[in-house]
């Protein structure tokens, strides 16, 4: 008989990984660092709730008009903030006029290694953007292009419930992949993927924390 032969299907060992479900492992886009349970989530969790006792999370307004899904505040000597006008770092609260609160040194020296383990020496992070998910929150693809020195990578804790990271690549067009991450999660990305375009799919917590948590060091101001 010429023709396919009877035989049961095979998973190739790719399809084999992704059928076992949680634990399917595709490889990272080229450019970007994790680690795995990184730091503590519930003492920086805790961190970051006293940074919101005295910046609270806000949705801020865009350009366009609207706000944006995610909630938003800061630390540091400056906060990224949007309104009507468009996007900048302010050294002040737009909320209360006062200072951001100050970057718990803890978190700088966890950012701080985070770049060094991902090859990237002297990592001084003088801001970070925390944002809060809640479900359904979204953050639409873009490039993180306002800090002053864009030769510096730039690190990302995940706390809380998991989502799902767009990673968008160098080019407007070119096709997304989704990246889980997980609480415990430290992201890091710079050199020629700096100015990646990337988002957040719509959160859809599952049974887990209700909410998630991303903080994002940066080196906002030049050095
Ligand atoms: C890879 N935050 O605040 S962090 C942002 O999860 C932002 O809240 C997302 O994008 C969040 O601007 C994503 C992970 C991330 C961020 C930027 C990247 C990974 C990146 C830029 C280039 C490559
Ligand atoms: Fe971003």
């Amino acid at each position: 008989m010429i023709g396919p032969v009877d035989r049961p299907l095979e998973a190739s060992p790719r399809q084999a990984l992704l059928f076992a479900g949680e634990d399917a492992e595709l490889p990272l886009p080229e450019g970007l660092w994790r680690g795995r349970s990184f730091f503590d989530s519930t003492t920086v969790a805790a961190q970051a709730a006293a940074i919101a006792h005295a910046a609270p999370f806000r949705q801020m307004r865009v350009p366009g008009g609207g706000l944006m899904s995610v909630a938003m505040t800061n630390c540091g000597v400056a906060g990224w903030v949007a309104d009507e006008h468009g996007y900048r770092y302010s050294h002040t609260d737009p909320l209360t006029g006062q200072r951001w609160p100050a970057l718990p040194e803890a978190w700088r020296h966890l950012a701080h290694r985070a770049a060094t383990a991902a090859g990237f020496v002297g990592f001084e992070p003088d801001v970070c953007l925390i944002n809060r998910y809640a479900s359904g929150a979204r953050m639409g693809l873009h490039r993180d292009s306002d800090e002053a020195d864009l030769r510096q990578p730039i690190v990302s804790f995940s706390l809380g419930a998991s989502a799902e990271f767009l990673w968008g690549g160098l080019h407007r067009r070119d096709p997304v992949r989704r990246v889980p991450l997980h609480e415990g999660d430290a992201l890091v990305w710079g050199g020629p993927v700096r100015l990646a375009y990337h988002g957040v799919a719509p959160l859809r917590p599952r049974g887990g924390p209700p909410e998630r948590l991303n903080l994002t060091f940066r080196r906002a101001l030049a050095g």
